[in-house]
């Protein structure tokens, strides 16, 4: 019979409002024929709702104030086994038979929520809760990749107390990355708290901002290159890379207002690179993917420089989901159109 998904949109997160757009985007293709569809809706603070209004209103950010909205969870409780509605008159189940968690950066796609499904018992797309919390944490990536033999840019993490020794540690970054330097969050997402520095005055000043979001934060060295993405999806080593995409940011990088604020980046399917560099990137993606316990999909983006030499930037678990975002695309170029993705990602949770 129809299984019953779960779609899970918005979150505590830095990311909620990109969010919604993923989940309008995947609501409006999920094929209607082969599952039935409950919306949860998690707010910006934290209250769970089961959404039964438009997805245009749930797009535009309007679907608590316009309903109808009933409270409800997830519930880690493994004899509800499903969406717990906790209406006016006592909580009534609903058996969810798949979780599809449309939502990106913390409490999110980094392990958090996942956790929770698993205690609930319930299969869910993407990946579990280890892979998602180290993919999420750019300095555990970096560790992982490297022992995995993923060539990463040099990098040094740091953690708020050194900030206040930063007259000390400022030599020593500069002595082993140069300028200029990234600096991000540990874990974040879109762009969110990253900045460049070109000296020691911006260089203080991005790990101020950087420490805003996070007790981690990673400096690595400028990689001067292509910006080239690559999906995969499938379950552990059994996994497939699809087209290599590439994007121009026409900003200092691809900041937050690049990726979704105005339309000033360009993206070329296939990218813009040798055959050879593709293919050694779709290879790299797999072993990564197979790597970090990797499951149901990930967009591993990479740099790839003159010289032919590529270097894995970072692994997302749960990418930019809209018709327009660069996953679904890179899947619809390699033959597999929006709605057959979303279909082989809810297969994919419940056989892995
Ligand atoms: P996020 O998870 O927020 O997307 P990224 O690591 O992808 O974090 O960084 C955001 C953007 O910053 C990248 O898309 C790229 O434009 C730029 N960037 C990040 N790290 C580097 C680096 N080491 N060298 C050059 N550009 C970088
Ligand atoms: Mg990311
Ligand atoms: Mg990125
Ligand atoms: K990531």
């Amino acid at each position: 019979g129809k299984k019953t998904v779960a779609v899970v949109f918005g979150s505590v997160s830095s990311e909620y409002e990109v969010s919604l757009r993923s989940a309008a985007s995947v609501l409006r293709n999920i094929p209607r024929d082969r599952y039935d569809v409950v919306m949860v809706g998690i707010t910006k603070d934290g209250r769970w709702y089961e959404y039964g209004g438009s997805v245009d209103d749930l797009e535009a950010d309007r679907w608590l104030e316009n309903g109808p909205v009933t409270p409800a969870v997830i519930s880690p409780d493994r004899s509800c086994g499903g969406l717990l509605r906790q209406a006016p008159g006592g909580p009534e189940n609903v058996p969810v038979d798949v979780i599809f968690p449309v939502m990106h950066g913390e409490h999110a796609e980094d392990g958090t929520i996942q956790g929770l499904f698993e205690m609930a018992g319930i299969p869910y797309v993407g990946c579990g809760v280890l892979a998602s919390s180290t993919c999420m944490d750019k300095d555990v990536t970096h560790i992982l990749l490297e022992a995995a033999g993923i060539r990463t840019a040099p990098y040094a993490a740091l953690v708020r107390p050194q900030l206040a020794r930063f007259d000390s540690l400022e030599p020593s970054l500069r002595e082993k990355l140069g300028y200029p330097m990234f600096v991000k969050p540990a874990n974040t997402g879109s762009s969110v708290g990253v900045g460049k520095a070109k000296d020691r005055a911006e260089l203080l000043a991005a790990l101020k901002e950087a420490f805003r979001y996070d007790r981690k934060v990673v400096v690595e060295k400028a990689i001067v290159g292509a910006e080239v993405e690559c999906a995969v999806l499938g379950n552990y080593t059994d996994a497939d890379a699809a087209v290599v995409g590439e994007i121009v940011p026409h900003h200092e990088f691809y900041d937050y207002e690049g990726k979704y604020l105005d339309d000033s980046t360009d993206l070329f399917i296939p990218a813009r690179i040798p055959k050879e560099t593709s293919e050694a990137i779709r290879t790299a993606a797999v072993r990564a993917f197979a790597a970090m316990g990797c499951t149901g999909l990930a967009r591993v983006d990479f740099f790839a420089e003159r010289d032919g030499g590529i270097i894995l930037n970072e692994i997302n678990t749960l990418p930019g989901f809209t018709s327009i975002s660069m996953y679904p695309k890179l899947f619809e170029a390699a033959g597999v159109p929006y709605p057959e993705l979303i279909d082989r990602l809810i297969r994919l949770a419940l056989e892995k």
